[in-house]
């Protein structure tokens, strides 16, 4: 039986062969995605940040981990998205200007699609005019923005208030998330919606659209 543990430690060594051989042995012993997920890729990821945080590793021992951490949560894709259902709403995604941290925010991005929720994905280093002109040419609902960086949260209030001069702030919602981002900041930008994880994102989308 395939401990959590052993995913966490190879993802920490960057090994994503591993880490996948791993998860899918994990997934057809019957662990369920949200476990692995949280206990396994999460727990991984979260002891590579606070090694990088002491200067234990380095940025390339960070990269080959996210890199394992992508590839084993795209295993896990088809059961965190099995829900389905038919699509009820348009969200465009990204992370924010200045900033290239994406694995959170494609997480968020495969609970709004298992939620049925039609998504598209403007990738890393958005800028806020990015967000505002998709919103319109695609009439989305909501606009999700993510930040792992202290230096970039305040781009997330960048893209409220280029949705107020645009005219557009009262048909649209605005969500934020990512490491550093707390419900008092979300608060203080005006933000709709603030969520600590993927899968609350996804509920409150959700019931933003419905
Ligand atoms: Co960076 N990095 N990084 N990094 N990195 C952090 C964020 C850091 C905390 C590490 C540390 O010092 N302990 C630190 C930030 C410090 C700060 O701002 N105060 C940091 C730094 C400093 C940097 C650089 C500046 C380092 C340098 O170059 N000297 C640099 C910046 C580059 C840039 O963006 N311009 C940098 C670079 C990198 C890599 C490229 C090497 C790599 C990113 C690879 C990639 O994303 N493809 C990387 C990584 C991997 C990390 C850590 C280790 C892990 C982040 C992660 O993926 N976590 C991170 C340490 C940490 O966070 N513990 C760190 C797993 C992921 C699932 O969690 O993204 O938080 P997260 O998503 C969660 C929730 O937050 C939520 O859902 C997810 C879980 O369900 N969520 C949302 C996310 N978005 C949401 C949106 C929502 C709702 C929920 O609504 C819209």
């Amino acid at each position: 039986m395939v401990q959590m543990t052993e995913i966490a430690e190879w993802l920490q060594k960057g090994k994503a062969k591993e880490v996948v051989a791993l998860v899918q042995q994990a997934v057809e012993e019957g662990t369920p995605a949200e476990i692995i997920l949280k206990e396994g890729l999460m727990a991984g990821m979260d002891a590579v940040g606070k090694r990088f945080r002491d200067n234990e590793i380095f940025v390339p021992e960070v990269l080959m981990a996210a890199r394992a951490m992508s590839k084993g949560s795209e295993v896990l894709r088809p059961l965190l998205t099995k829900e389905g259902g038919v699509s009820s709403g348009k969200v465009c995604i990204g992370t924010v200007k200045g900033d290239l941290h994406d694995i959170g925010k494609n997480l968020v991005k495969m609970m709004l699609e298992g939620k049925g929720l039609e998504v598209i994905d403007l990738g890393t280093d958005v800028p806020a005019e990015t967000f505002i002109q998709t919103a319109i040419e695609e009439d989305c609902q909501i606009i999700c923005c993510s930040a792992l960086l202290t230096t970039t949260m305040p781009e997330m209030e960048r893209v409220i208030h280029a949705a107020i001069e645009a005219g557009i702030r009262d048909k649209v919602k605005i969500m934020v998330g990512g490491a550093p981002v707390t419900q008092e900041f979300a608060d203080s930008i005006g933000a709709d919606a603030y969520t600590d994880d993927a899968a609350s994102a996804a509920d409150v989308a959700v019931g933003f659209c419905s």
